[in-house]
């Protein structure tokens, strides 16, 4: 058979070819070792120089051009057979992709964020203290001794491991804090705390404080209803109406509590006073040498004025209608 009609003859067969495994056997008829094409090489040992060198050329650019077509028919078979195999599986490619849901801070992270944010400003360094904590240092140091009926305005969890508890209040951190650090210095000190209460619209077993403490030679009560009434100012970007009225803490000495009024009811938002003498005493620190102001606000309660939410148990039922509305 001439170069020419070997060549036809290949592209037909090529051309018809359907099976892979077809397109293996075309390849060793024509191109393999023992091939047609490798036999005309291997005849041109018998022709004439003129004509070996003739033959060789065109046997040459036919074995380039199979090859070529072989290639080519294999790759539009291997597309045929994935996109049958994709039929088969009920996998439409054509089809768009999935949107992927980008998530968000939760509503509580969000507030916490702000409200560090706006006392960083006023130059409060960010402090954080353990939820689990021992009597000492959420009760004794902070004045409360045992069998005082103070004791009882928290409701405490307590641990199995004896004398350890979930912190009721942060508190605990200011004597964490007064014990490595000297003043002057001021802090706020975000974080969870727990109690064994019922719940309520306003009231969670678990909820979030900011506790504050500013420490030094000559702090008033006025130093800290100036803070906390601008701190207020910034945080709803509005004057709000807030009362201040007296309180009792055995931890300060005057104690404040102060209320904020939306939809024409108050709502507690924190504690407050100056720090009591026997929580210097307790932390190490000489209290005829330093005066300060500490409080503890709840950041839900504030939360839920700042967004008008009514209820506070909302933050933490995982409600993705609620969520995402922030
Ligand atoms: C007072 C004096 C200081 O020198 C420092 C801090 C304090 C506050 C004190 N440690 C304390 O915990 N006071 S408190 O029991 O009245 O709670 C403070 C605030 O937390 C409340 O005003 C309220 O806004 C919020 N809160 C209290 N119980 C809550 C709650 N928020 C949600 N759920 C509860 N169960």
């Amino acid at each position: 058979m001439d170069l020419k009609s070997l060549k036809i003859k290949a592209q037909e067969k090529i051309q018809k070819t359907k099976e892979l495994k077809d397109l293996d056997s075309l390849w060793r008829e024509y191109i393999g070792k023992k091939g047609k094409i490798s036999k005309i090489f291997n005849a041109l040992k018998d022709l004439s120089e003129e004509e070996r060198r003739k033959i060789g050329k065109q046997a040459n650019e036919i074995k380039e051009q199979i090859r070529h077509l072989i290639e080519e028919k294999r790759k539009e078979l291997l597309e045929k057979e994935t996109s049958k195999q994709e039929m088969e599986s009920g996998i439409d490619v054509t089809l768009p992709g999935k949107k992927i849901e980008g998530g968000h801070l939760h509503p509580l992270t969000q507030v916490l964020e702000r409200i560090e944010e706006i006392f960083g400003k006023m130059g409060f360094s960010i402090v954080e203290g353990p939820d689990i904590e021992n009597e000492w240092y959420n009760f004794d140091a902070l004045n409360i001794p045992k069998d005082h009926p103070a004791r009882d305005l928290w409701d405490t969890l307590w641990l199995k491991i004896p004398k350890l508890l979930l912190r009721t209040h942060t508190s605990p951190v200011q004597i964490h804090y007064m014990e490595k650090n000297n003043p002057p210095f001021r802090i706020v000190v975000p974080g969870r705390v727990f109690r064994y209460e019922a719940t309520d619209f306003s009231h969670e077993i678990q909820f979030y404080q900011l506790e504050g403490l500013m420490v030094d030679k000559d702090i008033s009560l006025a130093n800290l209803k100036a803070i906390l009434i601008q701190f207020f100012k910034n945080f709803f970007g509005r004057e709000v109406k807030i009362r201040f009225r007296p309180g009792y803490f055995p931890f300060t000495e005057p104690s404040i509590e102060a209320d904020i009024r939306l939809n024409r009811k108050w709502m507690e938002v924190l504690g407050a006073g100056m720090v009591h003498p026997n929580v210097f005493k307790a932390a190490r620190l000489n209290p005829h040498n330093w005066q300060g102001f500490a409080f503890g606000m709840g950041v839900d309660r504030l939360a839920m004025l700042k967004y008008k939410i009514n209820d506070i148990r909302l933050f933490y039922n995982g409600d993705l209608r609620f969520l995402e509305q922030f």
